[in-house]
């Protein structure tokens, strides 16, 4: 039997984040991936790269939802950029008219492309709404310091942001040190409510990898599905990511972009 991994996400267009990301992650795990979509996203090369942004109407996210949790038994599933107030009250809704065993929120705050006065309802409608929700969530330090009011320099401080996190009724808190904190090590913290289980890794490169939060979410969301716990989701997770970031791909944007490709060996 192959378990089913699902996502509500956007899409990414170049294949490097967003929804082709969870997919491909999906698979290399061995799961059965389906996927909702959220909002399109098409980077622009005449404009620096930047986002281009459109949201996919509510009614049609719902009907997404619908489908792929009529066609299959589901009961994990990932969240990734939602994108818009309006969005993130459908998902919530349909999340809370369903029954899970795993929700594993990626939360995605911003979105360059939009505006900084839409941004703010956005975070604010995604921790109102779709955090309580969640049974893992997997901040990068810039979204476990806007989620915790705590702001983050030292592996001590993403410590105290992950138990604030907790504190607002997440059970599982993975903060990603990634390698914006400083040393030789891209550190990540797993927080249970009780103990704090490091995960590191060499950090690989110089330049930008975009794609690995949505692979680390993703490969947390595929294990869970195959009935791992959360701390043994966490440590393939980890060793998954280290892969795509080892192989990753270095496309005419001035960011490389992860590659799942070959994890099996
Ligand atoms: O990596 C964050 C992210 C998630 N989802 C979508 C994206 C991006 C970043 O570009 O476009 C759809």
């Amino acid at each position: 039997m192959v378990n089913i991994a699902f996502t509500i996400a956007g899409s990414e267009a170049s294949g490097g984040a967003g929804a082709q990301t969870d997919l491909k992650t999906f698979h290399e795990l061995g799961t059965f991936g389906v996927a909702a979509l959220t909002c399109i996203v098409s980077f622009d090369p005449k404009n620096d790269w930047g986002h281009r942004f459109v949201p996919v109407d509510p009614q049609v996210i719902r009907d997404q939802i619908e489908a792929a949790t009529a066609v299959h038994d589901i009961d994990t599933v990932k969240i990734g950029m939602l994108g818009t107030p309006t969005t993130i009250a459908a998902v919530a809704d349909e999340l809370a008219s369903r029954s899970w065993r795993h929700i594993v929120l990626d939360p995605v705050l911003i979105c360059k492309g939009q505006e900084p006065g839409a941004a703010l309802d956005t975070d604010n409608a995604l921790k109102a709404q779709i955090l309580p929700l969640a049974t893992v969530v997997t901040p990068n330090v810039f979204e476990a310091g806007a989620l915790s009011g705590i702001e983050i320099e030292t592996l001590d401080d993403l410590k105290a942001a992950a138990k604030a996190i907790h504190k607002l009724g997440v059970p599982y808190v993975v903060a990603k040190g990634g390698a914006v904190l400083p040393g030789d090590d891209a550190v990540d913290v797993l927080y249970d409510g009780e103990t704090f289980t490091e995960f590191r890794a060499p950090k690989v490169g110089e330049r930008y990898v975009s794609g690995a939060g949505c692979t680390l979410a993703a490969a947390i969301t595929a294990e869970l599905a195959k009935g791992a716990s959360v701390v043994d989701a966490v440590r393939v997770a980890k060793e998954f990511v280290t892969h795509a970031i080892t192989n990753r791909i270095t496309p005419h944007t001035p960011f490389d972009e992860v590659y799942q490709g070959g994890f099996g060996g």
